[in-house]
């Protein structure tokens, strides 16, 4: 049986499987990437949900694993050499667990690095756009009377969408027929500009053929399906 005493996250969230992958997530767009990803591989885990309205990520147990203060991260009790590994930022997790279990990243080295290109397009640019979009349109930002930061991430993020949409020309999926960690790294965040920000409208959504198509084929996945809602938040 693995031991995470160690790690002083397990003592605020204790492993009830310490041999299973340790998930510490809340069901956001860089939450489900990884939640995703476990579903879609089928390795074992054991989601804990962290309460970010409730600053649970900035506790000393969450730091401690976590400097950056943010979801999600993770511990894996039989990391390289057998030792436990632990790991944040989404697409450093993404990216791990691909080489682990040989799955969703191509094993050609130029399409696996085309493939980890996406995933850094995701993490450098639509993640930190959106998340802006997100913050001036929904949240605090709302209030702020000069709109010049709300122009600015509206049209960055649809230009961005512009670079999906080109890419998806003749492509189901990021890397053509290969579903891989790109796809699972943009379908969060993706859906969430339209949906909880309610940002469709402002980045005209609608004038977009193959992101939509392409965003109805990821959430027609069940795996994705089921990672959009784990961890579950408590009721
Ligand atoms: N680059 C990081 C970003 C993670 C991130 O921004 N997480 C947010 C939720 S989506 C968070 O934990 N926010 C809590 C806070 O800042 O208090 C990653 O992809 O893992």
């Amino acid at each position: 049986m693995a031991d995470l005493s160690a790690f002083p996250i397990a003592s605020r969230w204790p492993a009830q499987h310490p041999d299973r992958i340790q998930l510490y997530s809340t069901p956001t767009p860089n939450g489900v990437k990884v939640s995703i990803m476990l579903e879609e591989t089928g390795l074992p885990y054991e989601p804990h949900f962290i309460n970010i309205g409730q600053n649970e990520t900035w506790t000393p147990e969450f730091l401690s694993l976590n400097p950056n203060g943010k979801i999600p991260s993770i511990i894996d009790p039989d990391g390289p050499g057998g030792k436990p590994l632990p790991l944040f930022e989404s697409g450093a997790i993404l990216l791990y667990l691909a080489e682990k279990t040989s799955k969703l990243l191509p094993s050609d080295p130029a399409r696996r690095y085309e493939t980890i290109q996406w995933v850094f397009f995701q993490m450098a640019a639509v993640g930190p756009m959106f998340g802006q979009l997100g913050f001036f349109h929904k949240f605090a930002g709302r209030e702020i009377e000069d709109k010049r930061p709300l122009e600015r991430y509206r049209n960055e993020s649809k230009r961005l969408l512009g670079v999906l949409e080109t890419r998806l020309e003749g492509r189901n999926w990021i890397m053509g027929e290969d579903y891989t960690i790109a796809d699972i790294s943009l379908l969060g965040w993706v859906r969430n500009l339209i949906g909880f920000y309610g940002a469709g409208e402002l980045v005209e959504f609608d004038s977009l053929k193959r992101v939509p198509a392409w965003l109805e084929r990821g959430l027609a996945r069940p795996a994705v399906q089921r990672g959009l809602d784990i961890p579950k938040r408590p009721e």
